[in-house]
């Protein structure tokens, strides 16, 4: 008999249209609504990016269909069916709506994964927790993957696209070891660092093991789109390093590697190609990002590859 087995994709969820953004910012805030200053900055923010469309969405979407036909294509002619259910952060369907259509279809086994790479209790952790509670309501019984940083297919899609990008610095005469590769990620709260949380280790682990993989030995890392809150959050921010890259170091040439992220979304396509591009403008540097994974091969492999594992670990 053939067991089904529900996989509950989750990531962090855009708004559907800009008049849902109030929304999402008052669910991403727990509850609390955004002044309305901050919610124009971050309404200005998509408008930006986005022109009526909101490529998170469409891109969790994509993403999941591709792990569907990956989880098919593994696990044909075996006795276990794989249903991916996605389930979001801070819209809809929300991570607790994705279990409970698990249970409605009868399904009693499940495995719970997140489009980030890397755990931190504040990121994965906080999915886990929301899906692990609801699943006890429900019924069904849950395992999840807590990080997949290393997996060696993420790495050779991470170091491919620095290769990729670093080729058009030597095409427009840059010699490849004068670009400085700055790998990134969402920054945190600083207090993170006492909690013991394994997220800063974890990226400086995949960074560490892309430039090994890519021949690159011209990196460094450093954080991203900080929360607009008042505590102390992880630094140096990618804009004050490529400040300090420019009037200390006279670095021209800058590749972006955001490997804390997956998607094209808001942090990418605005803190990076509209933010920091226009810094690199006024600091005459030129500077490029790698292309994000979305529904890469490889990483739809990772992601099946991960999900496999641990079911033939606990069965
Ligand atoms: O394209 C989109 O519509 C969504 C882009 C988006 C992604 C994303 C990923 C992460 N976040 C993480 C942590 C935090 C913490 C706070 C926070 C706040 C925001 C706000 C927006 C936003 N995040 Fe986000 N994040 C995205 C978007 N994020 C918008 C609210 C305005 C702002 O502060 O910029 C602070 C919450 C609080 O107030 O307490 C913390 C982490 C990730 C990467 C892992 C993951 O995908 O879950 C960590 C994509």
């Amino acid at each position: 008999m053939t067991t089904k087995v529900g996989i509950l994709v989750m990531s962090y969820g855009t708004p559907e249209s800009l008049e849902d953004v109030e929304a999402y910012y008052t669910h991403i805030r727990r509850g609390n609504p955004p002044s309305p200053e901050q919610l124009k900055e971050l309404v200005d923010r998509y408008e930006a990016i986005v022109g009526g469309v909101f490529p998170l969405r469409q891109n969790t979407d994509h993403q999941v269909e591709e792990l569907q036909a990956a989880l098919d294509e593994a696990s044909r002619n075996q006795d276990v069916e794989f249903i991916c259910y996605q389930g979001l952060k801070h819209a809809y369907p929300f991570i607790e709506d994705g279990v409970e259509q698990m249970a409605r279809d009868g399904i009693k086994q499940g495995i719970g994964i997140v489009l980030a790479p890397h755990y931190s209790v504040m990121s994965v952790g906080s999915y886990i927790k929301r899906a692990q509670a609801k699943a006890e309501e429900a019924g069904v019984s849950m395992e999840f993957i807590e990080s997949y940083h290393l997996h060696p297919k993420l790495i050779e899609a991470l170091s491919d696209r620095v290769n990729a990008k670093l080729d058009l610095f030597i095409e427009a005469g840059a010699k490849r070891d004068d670009v400085r590769v700055l790998f990134s990620a969402h920054s945190l709260p600083e207090r993170i660092l006492a909690m013991g949380d394994p997220y800063v280790d974890q990226l400086m682990e995949t960074s560490r093991a892309v430039a090994e993989k890519s021949g690159v030995t011209n990196w460094q890392f450093t954080w991203q789109s900080a929360g607009r809150t008042s505590e102390p959050w992880l630094g140096p921010d990618v804009l004050d390093t490529m400040h300090k890259l420019s009037e200390e170091e006279q670095v021209k040439y800058v590749l972006v590697a955001p490997v804390g992220f997956v998607s094209d979304h808001l942090e990418v396509l605005y803190d990076l190609d509209i933010e920091a591009q226009a810094v690199a403008g006024e600091l005459d540097m030129r500077l490029q990002r790698i292309d994000s994974l979305n529904s890469d091969p490889l990483y739809m492999e990772t992601l099946s590859d991960t999900i496999i594992t641990l079911w033939k670990q606990q069965h």
